[in-house]
């Protein structure tokens, strides 16, 4: 099945391209250390899940580029020309003259509403390039105009026009609840900054930086993998992401973590072991830790048989990251040895769900963008509570001030509707304050 990709805004662009051409390096760059056979089936995966066959030879990304302004996706266009692997098609993009002026309102109930028809389009022509549409996967930022408020008010619009399909919202900082589509997948600038800083070591750090960590990250989660029961590389990637991971509507905030993560000229040095790559990555889940530097490993799963919920518990207790479901994508060499039971642990999760149900693998032989072995873990759990409240926090008393709500309801936003996030998104705190 294939999906397309809906960019949208300057940062849903930039992080687009780096997606597609982090995929693109992936299977282009290397054998990925397996048989040719195994190498093959990947590819055609891959193929099919981002890319159309085109007369060219060059492989065209599926997806629709919107912006409101024609910057950056002049660039974006340019760029992934240039790079003579891969490019996008020349008519599938849609742009204005001027920005939504980072105005949520104006993006969302001005350009939105008055460009609907032509985005749609874009969107159903792309649709029906795809022999099996597995569905849509957005790209946006929460702090734009055109990103967050054209990105909210497209992604409804996918809904209704596509009723049967999966939505995942590609996210940087969370400002929604993004009621329509089915989860999103949250990335926090602040995060990925420490990580090229930390990790890569890397100086000057710039936007392009930042995204391509993102794309490594994501690349590691869609390019194709084995499902559990899967002799074939599993054909309906985001329907399987859904499955494994959301399983109430109420509860579709995920976050994504990765390891190993190095420069590099030091991958070669470096040797890694399953048991030590799952380790790391399970106390990165329980202590929230979103990079392999400095994890606390004081931070233990509250002892089974304890009755004392873990919002009322001890200190320590309290920075136990509780999950609803995880899944754990292992890709390289010797993966059918590496033991996951750690991640099966019924202490890592809420109760109300069946710990068997709440874990998935899974993996490929072949290994990803030169890792020999490399791990990553998409989990629905507390990690964004601790943000998330903040902004309410803030958005409460910025509200109560009457900072800039002018700006808002002069686009036909009404105070009543601050009033209805508020109370959505509290909602959305307290159910994963509970767990
Ligand atoms: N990670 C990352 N963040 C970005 C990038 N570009 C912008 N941002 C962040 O996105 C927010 C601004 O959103 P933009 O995407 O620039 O806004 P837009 O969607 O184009 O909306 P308007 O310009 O208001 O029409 C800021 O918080 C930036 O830090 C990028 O390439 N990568
Ligand atoms: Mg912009």
């Amino acid at each position: 099945m294939s999906i397309v990709t809906v960019q949208l805004g300057q940062c849903g662009n930039q992080i687009g391209r780096e997606v597609f051409n982090a995929i693109c390096s992936d299977v282009h760059g290397t054998h990925g250390l397996c048989s040719k056979k195994e190498n093959e089936s990947y590819h055609d995966a891959c193929k099919e899940r981002f890319f159309i066959e085109a007369e060219s030879g060059v492989p065209v990304a599926r997806a629709v580029l919107v912006d409101m302004e024609p910057k950056v996706i002049s660039q974006t266009l340019s760029i992934a020309a240039k790079s003579g692997y891969w490019k996008y098609d020349d008519h599938s993009h849609f742009c204005q003259k001027q920005g939504s002026g980072n105005n949520w309102a104006n993006g969302y109930t001005v350009h939105g509403p008055r460009h609907k028809e032509v985005i749609m389009n874009l969107v159903q022509k792309e649709a029906e390039k795809c022999d099996r549409l597995g569905g849509f996967f957005t790209i946006m930022s929460m702090a734009g105009g055109t990103g967050s408020g054209l990105g909210a008010f497209v992604t409804q619009c996918l809904r209704d026009a596509f009723p049967s399909s999966f939505i995942l919202n590609h996210v940087i900082w969370p400002y929604g609840t993004g009621e329509s589509s089915d989860a999103l997948l949250v990335h926090e600038n602040d995060v990925i900054h420490k990580i090229c800083a930390q990790l890569m070591h890397m100086k000057q750090i710039s936007f392009r930086d930042v995204n391509q960590i993102i794309a490594h990250q994501l690349g590691s989660v869609f390019q194709p993998t084995y499902t559990a029961e899967g002799l074939h590389y599993s054909r309906n990637p985001l329907g399987d992401l859904m499955e494994a991971l959301v399983p109430h509507p109420e509860f579709k905030m995920l976050g994504l973590r990765n390891i190993p993560q190095m420069p590099e000229n030091s991958l070669a040095y470096s040797t890694f072991s399953w048991p030590g790559l799952i380790k790391h990555l399970r106390q990165m889940l329980i202590a929230n830790a979103k990079m392999e530097e400095g994890i606390d490993w004081q931070v233990q799963p509250p002892r089974p048989g304890s009755s004392i919920p873990s919002s009322h518990s001890t200190n320590k207790l309290l920075h136990f990251n509780t999950s609803i479901a995880n899944l754990v994508i292992l890709r390289g060499k010797d993966t059918h040895s590496a033991d996951l039971g750690s991640f099966r642990d019924p202490s890592l999760y809420t109760s109300w769900l069946n710990p068997q149900d709440a874990f998935s693998a899974w993996k490929t032989p072949r290994a990803f963008n030169k890792y020999e072995k490399s791990a990553s873990l998409v989990s629905n759990s507390q990690f964004l509570l601790k943000p998330l409240d903040n902004v309410v926090q803030k958005a409460w008393n910025m509200f109560a001030s009457k900072a800039y709500v002018h700006q808002y309801t002069k686009y036909g936003i009404e105070e009543e509707d601050f009033l209805d996030s508020f109370t959505a998104l509290e909602q959305v705190i307290s159910s994963y304050t509970v767990l």
